[in-house]
């Protein structure tokens, strides 16, 4: 039994429960831009060549960098593909839908547990920091992180470390009031005193998950690692371990742009997990994997739209699902 038949098994025994369908709803909703380019592409390719040539293979390779998959994932996935192909004698590309899936899950994985889990401190608050570059979605998805814990019973509260930009710090405490979170924030002011300051005042209100803004823009990678620097260092005065989490946003619409910020904020700081933002608006979606290669840092959750409850875990599973469901079926 491959890997896929495993995954599908896994999944035909999920469906049982109402959030569990919700969840591979949401998923299949959020990726259909995605898989309607990249999946009608390999079907009308396999409509185009029925049996498996050389030609074949050259024009998939293409359509799997054109996904944003990353060249040396596609690479890798070509060499694995041809062999598969040989070995086990498949000459109809109908046959094909299958092992790619098969295969594209095997890279992911790849033996290793890359732990989508967030790090939670068992002894006062957890801090989540959130970093990436201007305009990808950074203040919304602590509005969402903000909502979802809120709804696990959390006591939750935003911290306004985006001081400079105009309108940021209005738009976090908007968010605070939307979720029913604690919120502090001071705009025009230095963003590790604030960020001082809102930690003291989380400990006294004795809150479960802090969430950090910061802003986007800083002139420079030095500057931007010096503003870090100090901020790590005065929530970990505070809160030894802390900050907990360090999430770098990253706008899936981006593609290989993405994997550069992703890149050079690994240089610069402890990144524990990437949020994959606007998955819902592009083609791009093939981005997970290009990830997993280039820097290795588990994607912990998705953005799938502009709503508060636009959050999703991320699960390979579902992922791979949400995808590659045409093919898988067109494979049967
Ligand atoms: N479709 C879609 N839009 C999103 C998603 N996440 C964020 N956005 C939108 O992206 C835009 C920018 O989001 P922000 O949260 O302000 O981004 P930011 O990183 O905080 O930006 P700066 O503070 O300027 O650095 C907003 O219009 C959001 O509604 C998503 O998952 N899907
Ligand atoms: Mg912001």
């Amino acid at each position: 039994m491959g890997l896929f038949d495993k995954f599908k098994n896994v999944f035909s025994k999920k469906e049982e429960t109402k959030e569990v369908l919700e969840e591979k709803q949401a998923y299949d909703k959020g990726l259909e831009k995605t898989r309607k380019e990249f999946v009608s592409q390999v079907s009308i390719l396999g409509h185009k060549y029925n049996k498996v040539s050389e030609d074949y293979f050259e024009e998939l390779e293409n359509l799997l960098i054109m996904a944003d998959i990353g060249v040396n994932t596609v690479m890798k996935f070509m060499d694995e593909l041809r062999s598969r192909v040989k070995k086990e004698n498949i000459t109809d590309t109908k046959y094909l839908g299958e092992v790619i899936v098969d295969e594209l899950f095997i890279i992911y994985v790849n033996g290793e547990n890359l732990s989508d889990k967030i790090n939670i401190n068992p002894d006062g608050p957890t801090v989540i920091l959130m970093v990436g570059v201007n305009g990808v979605g950074k203040t919304t998805t602590i509005g969402k992180l903000a909502f979802k814990y809120k709804n696990e019973g959390k006591k939750v509260m935003l911290i306004a470390g985006d001081t400079f930009r105009a309108g940021a710090v209005p738009q976090l405490e908007e968010w605070a009031s939307r979720t029913n979170s604690l919120f502090y924030g001071k705009e025009n002011t230095d963003p590790a005193g604030v960020i001082y300051d809102g930690l003291i005042k989380a400990k006294e209100e004795q809150v479960d998950i802090v969430l950090v803004d910061t802003a986007g823009r800083l002139q420079n990678k030095v500057n931007l690692m010096k503003e870090l620097e100090k901020i790590n260092k005065v929530i970990g005065t505070h809160i030894p371990n802390a900050p907990h989490e360090t999430l770098l946003v990253i706008d899936a619409a981006t593609g290989q742009n993405g994997i550069l910020q992703a890149e050079s904020f690994k240089e610069i700081t402890n990144i524990t997990g990437i949020v994959l933002t606007k998955l819902d608006g592009t083609a791009k979606g093939g981005i997970v994997l290009a990830i997993k290669e280039s820097v290795n840092i588990p994607v912990k959750f998705i953005g799938l739209g502009e709503g508060m409850e636009d959050l999703r875990v991320f699960d390979i599973e579902n992922y791979i699902y949400g995808l590659f469901k045409d093919m898988i079926k067109d494979g049967e």
